[in-house]
């Protein structure tokens, strides 16, 4: 049982676990909390998070960032289709029609889906939360944009399975920060009292997002979200680095969309100059050696230029915002406080306009960068019953509303109802009444295509198996159940049919649609069945899933005509968009654990070399000083014994298998002991045992 949270950023990726009673936001191996969203690949291994991030302008066919985008989507899609021609890394169809990146790996071209790539990612979080805790991780909350739709979703949640993780939730990034912000708030309006409302507003690298929620004491609902998918810190680099790649086309005749290494750089320098910026409103260097064509470049420039020449991206930040409260049907004053977070809110003039827009001070009481983590954290604090958390219950809202579409006999043609209306509460089940009498097919889609970031309403084609006509040839009743599951995907969870088989005195029975199974006793309005196609609906919270008992005041067993009823469980042939087929998920497994294994092995063969180099250097160092005096007449054969290793090294020894390594400096260690003092060997020894234990 592990308590963690994820944040998988567009750019940057944070790891929170739950330690000694708190949650924290733990480091990666270079004492960062920040891991860059960045995998590399190269002829032996791949390189994930930090050290991919330094492959970036060295090996840039073959490090990916920017892959957050590509969950759930065609490879058609125009989107990517758009987005193919700007990446300096290659993607590819995957046999499925959803989007791969074509990269070279162990000096192959391979191609790898997204699902795999950011299950690369999650591989170093699960590692870097695993070295914290000190123990397997697997249990753990995952973090998406509040707009992914339900294949953007489903396709995250196979990326946490590849990469060995229980993903207990997806959690909207909004509502992760609405927790962090909820859950110890000790004067949160009492249940009974008007709610506090808070407005969250996370804009990052790729997206912008803004939720209302609703707090009182122990639970938060969300009450609408709104968001621009493509609006982000990205976009301000953008046109910075449009400005740049023009005054330098100027200036120094250079175009440097031609050449990907050079442009990669100026993305990274204007990240670098944007930051600057937040700061600093006077001129700002920009200075980058050897750029192109051994040409050394320089520009300039203030943050009033650059809101200038960012007035488009900046006039969208209200949109959101409008949408939002007129959604939730607030006034500004009916806000609380206005919490953002997220990097790029540290703009002054998106602060400027989100604050202008509210008329009050912005609130930053949340870490800006780790709140999202901490979040994902704290929910699976709670759903893990191993953990101790306060109580806190959690309501979050549909982003796009969900209908369905049927064939229905009675109505001939088809018939549609909006299941799951904009903002309605999730998770959430629903029992949808049918008369049938052969199996059919039910299409899920989101209804307003138009507000999708997203070219396909279409969410899956659920069958509804094996249903049969009764013993008298009349429809019989299906109960399906559809809900709005705990990572906001639709599902068509569960269906079955009331057999109603004939009393024992031979009778038939009086009212058949009356003599439902005790627990479908609801206050559903029955009678008006009307033959085929007739649906109706009854809520639950998933909360409250186990429903009514038997009532107790029922009159005991007389001797009436008896219906008897069973329930027959009907399978459900699911077929969502997107789906990855079982066995390719399977195969995605294996292959991401023999990629661990690889990249393992990889490392230790580095290391075994590392440490014959560094007893080459040590030793050195030694014979010109603590181990001089001991060695006088000898150290001419020491030296060159270590000498001889170390053109190996360069040479024969470049690259070889870890063994050859380990051997190397165990001769080289017997080699050196018959010239060396018998106290010095011991400390010798030590530092050689220590290699080796290490190495083992
Ligand atoms: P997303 O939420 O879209 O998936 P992300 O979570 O990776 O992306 P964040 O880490 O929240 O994104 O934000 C990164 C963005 O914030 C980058 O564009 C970065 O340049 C920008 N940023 C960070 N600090 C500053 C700053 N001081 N001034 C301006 N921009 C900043
Ligand atoms: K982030
Ligand atoms: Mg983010």
């Amino acid at each position: 049982m592990s308590v963690v949270g994820f944040d998988v950023g567009f750019l940057n990726c944070y790891v929170a676990v739950a330690r000694a009673g708190g949650i924290e936001t733990v480091a990666n191996e270079y004492s960062d909390r920040c891991t860059p969203a960045c995998v590399s690949f190269g002829p032996r291994n791949r390189s994930i998070g930090a050290a991919a991030k330094s492959q970036v302008v060295t090996n840039c066919k073959n490090t990916v960032q920017g892959f957050k985008r590509f969950h759930g989507r065609a490879f058609s899609d125009p989107y990517i289709q758009r987005l193919k021609s700007s990446l300096v890394y290659d993607l590819a169809q995957m046999p499925s029609g959803t989007t791969g990146i074509k990269v070279m790996y162990m000096e192959e071209e391979k191609v790898f889906s997204i699902e795999q790539v950011t299950a690369m990612l999650l591989t170093k979080m699960k590692e870097t939360a695993e070295h914290a805790l000190k123990k397997p991780v697997a249990d753990c909350v995952v973090s998406v944009p509040c707009y992914y739709t339900d294949a953007e979703r489903r396709s995250v949640v196979d990326a946490a399975q590849i990469a060995g993780l229980n993903c207990l939730r997806l959690m909207n990034e909004t509502t992760a920060v609405a927790l962090a912000y909820g859950i110890y708030k000790q004067d949160l309006p009492a249940p009974e009292e008007k709610p506090r409302i808070v407005v969250f507003v996370d804009i990052g690298h790729s997206g912008y997002q803004t939720s209302v929620c609703a707090f009182n004491k122990g639970k938060l609902k969300v009450l609408a979200t709104a968001c621009d998918p493509e609006l982000g810190g990205k976009d301000f680099d953008e046109m910075l680095v449009r400005h740049f790649c023009e005054e330098f086309g100027k200036k120094y005749k250079l175009d440097v969309k031609t050449k990907p290494r050079a442009l990669v750089r100026l993305y990274q320098e204007c990240e670098k100059l944007k930051k600057l910026m937040s700061a600093n409103s006077s001129d700002l260097p920009l200075n980058i050696e050897c750029f192109m064509n051994d040409i050394d470049v320089s520009g300039k420039l203030n943050r009033y230029s650059f809101e200038e020449m960012c007035a488009d991206v900046l006039g969208r930040v209200e949109a959101p915002l409008h949408n939002l409260m007129e959604q939730a049907k607030l006034k500004k004053e009916d806000i609380y406080a206005v919490e953002i977070v997220g990097g790029a809110s540290r703009i002054p003039s998106v602060k400027e306009r989100i604050g202008r827009f509210f008329g009050k001070e912005l609130s930053t009481t949340l870490n800006a960068d780790e709140a999202v983590a901490r979040g994902c954290a704290l929910q699976c604090a709670i759903l893990s019953p191993a953990f101790k958390v306060r109580e806190f219950s959690i309501t979050d809202a549909v982003a796009y509303p969900i209908s369905l579409k049927w064939n229905s006999a009675a109505e001939e043609g088809l018939s549609d109802c909006e299941v799951f209306p904009k903002n309605h509460a999730a998770p959430f089940s629903k029992v949808l009444t049918f008369y049938r009498r052969e199996p059919f097919s039910l299409e899920a889609y989101y209804n307003t295509p138009r507000e999708l970031p997203y070219p396909d309403p279409t969410i899956g084609q659920f069958v509804i198996q094996k249903v049969v006509p009764q013993a008298s040839g009349e429809s019989s009743k299906v109960k399906v159940k559809v809900r709005v599951n705990i990572h906001g995907i639709f599902s068509v969870s569960s269906a079955s049919l009331v057999e109603v088989q004939k009393t024992e005195e031979g009778e038939e029975p009086m009212d058949t649609e009356q003599q439902a199974t005790p627990e479908e006793e609801t206050d559903q309005d029955e009678t008006k069945a009307q033959g085929d196609g007739q649906k109706e609906t009854e809520e639950e919270e998933e909360k409250t899933e186990s429903k009514t008992e038997k009532k107790s005041d029922q009159p005991p067993q007389v001797k009436k005509p008896k219906v008897k009823t069973k329930v027959l469980e009907l399978p459900i042939e699911n077929s969502p968009q997107w789906e990855l087929a079982i066995d390719m998920l399977n195969l995605f497994v294996e292959n991401e654990g023999n990629m661990i294994m690889q990249d393992k092995l990889e490392k230790e063969r580095n290391d075994a070399k590392n440490y014959v180099e560094e007893y080459v250097y040590d030793m050195r160092d030694k014979l010109h000083g603590r181990l001089e005096k001991f060695v006088s007449e000898d150290r001419d054969i020491l030296s060159l014994q270590l000498e001889d290793t170390e053109n190996w090294l360069y040479e024969d020894g470049e690259d070889q298998p870890k063994q050859q390594y380990i051997d190397k400096l165990a001769e080289l260690k017997e080699e050196q002991y018959d010239h060396l003092d018998q106290e010095e060997i011991n400390k010798v020894d030590k530092m050689v045992n220590e290699a080796m234990i290490w190495l083992n």
